[in-house]
């Protein structure tokens, strides 16, 4: 029944919500929900999904071949989806609608040192605030292995779904013994999130996303019920050697459900499990403005405290009136620099027109478009005592 998973009394304003994103185009960050779809949480949180299982990121640098290496990459991507796509429905009941950041805002955080996997740091920068785009750099120094990325999305509403193209891309970096760096490219899949009818809203994924490094190319394809396999967040992922590599590689067909396990279905490994993401998760350990010092008011955690608080204790006159008092300090922020015609300097991140790792790597899967924007990692974290 419509609506049904909303509260009785929020059932009016949500039918208003549902009207109004019919006609928005963009991104829904600035668009007001009923309170009952809020998160606590904000935006600039979620690039730590891209390592709960920090042994599988870590792994990728012990691999002894460029093809094992590749089926370490597409192992651990694969594992990142279920917490990127489905954790809010778990934790929270519903997707439901982050905070959204604001330009400067920080968040660090790690994954300790187990069993020799060593460290792994994480680093988030919200670089522009309308759009929203959020950049970050996860590192396992010991092992030599990097992911630096940003995120945006474009919003469009189709057949009662919003559909989310996710505009940005990663590349990982892993240090090799010979000195040599391998590079990957990363794309990310379209979403679309369903269920809102009801108002209990979540993600499915569709199309193809892309892993690229100079030896192969793997394409993802996403789909839902009623597809390959007829179930839910299914996936085949098709790893063939690049131009010039096809006598020495071996290629592989790998299907799945992403959120639960996967094998082989084609190539020599056939009938082996791939990944199996039913066990536990690592959650990352948020790192406060102790560490670096400078984070100051601009600590995710720091900074949506009282929000996050009316949000979580039903107090939304409360979350209301703090977001009002954040949203303030940044316009006035923007008038001011607009007044001494400065411009807010990043943290951590350098914006360039272009980028000629995803140019080059892309070219081989033929992935549009041809060319985009990125955000340089500075190297400037954990600061030099
Ligand atoms: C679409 C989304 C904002 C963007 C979120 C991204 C794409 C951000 C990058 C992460 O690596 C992966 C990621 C996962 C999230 O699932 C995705 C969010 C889910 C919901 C949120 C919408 C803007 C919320 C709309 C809610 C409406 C129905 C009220």
């Amino acid at each position: 029944q419509a609506g049904e998973a909303v509260p009785p009394a929020q059932r009016s304003s949500w039918a208003s919500f549902l009207k109004s994103i019919a006609s928005v185009s963009g991104d829904l960050s600035s668009m007001t929900c009923p309170p009952f779809i809020l998160s606590p949480v904000s935006l600039t949180e979620f690039p730590a999904y891209w390592c709960e299982h920090p042994e599988l990121f870590s792994a990728i640098a012990d691999q002894g071949t460029e093809e094992q290496r590749m089926l370490a990459v597409v192992k651990w991507f694969i594992s990142t989806l279920k917490g990127q796509y489905t954790s809010r429905n778990e934790s929270m009941g519903s997707e439901k609608k982050p905070l959204n950041p604001v330009l400067g805002e920080l968040f660090y955080g790690n994954w300790p040192d187990v069993n020799g996997r060593g460290e792994t740091e994480l680093l988030v920068e919200q670089v522009s605030h309308h759009p929203p785009i959020t950049a970050y750099a996860i590192e396992n120094k010991s092992k030599g292995v990097k992911l630096v990325g940003h995120n945006a999305q474009k919003t469009s509403f189709s057949g009662g779904s919003i559909i989310v193209k996710q505009i940005g891309h990663a590349t990982l970096t892993i240090k090799l013994p010979s000195g040599d760096v391998a590079e990957y490219l990363i794309t990310l899949p379209r979403l679309r999130i369903d269920g809102l009818w009801y108002g209990a809203p979540y993600i499915e994924l569709s199309e193809t996303s892309w892993i690229i490094c100079k030896e192969y190319v793997c394409a993802i394809e996403y789909k839902g019920k009623g597809y390959f396999s007829g179930k839910t967040h299914s996936f085949k992922a098709t790893l063939t050697p690049a131009p010039g590599f096809g006598g020495t590689l071996g290629s592989h067909v790998i299907e799945g459900t992403w959120h639960t396990t996967s094998k082989f279905t084609s190539g020599p490994k056939t009938g082996l499990e791939f990944h199996n993401v039913t066990g536990p998760k690592e959650e990352v350990t948020a790192i406060g403005g102790q560490t670096s010092g400078e984070m100051g008011e601009f600590e995710t955690r720091q900074l949506w405290k009282q929000v996050a608080k009316g949000i979580r204790e039903g107090d939304f006159d409360m979350a209301s009136r703090e977001k009002s008092k954040i949203e303030n300090d940044q316009r006035q922020r923007r008038k001011d620099e607009l007044a001494a015609g400065t411009k807010w300097p990043l943290k951590h991140f350098d914006h360039v027109d272009s980028d000629p790792t995803y140019e080059r790597l892309g070219k081989l899967g033929k992935i549009t478009p041809v060319t985009e924007d990125m955000y340089v990692f500075k190297e400037n974290w954990p600061p030099v005592a």
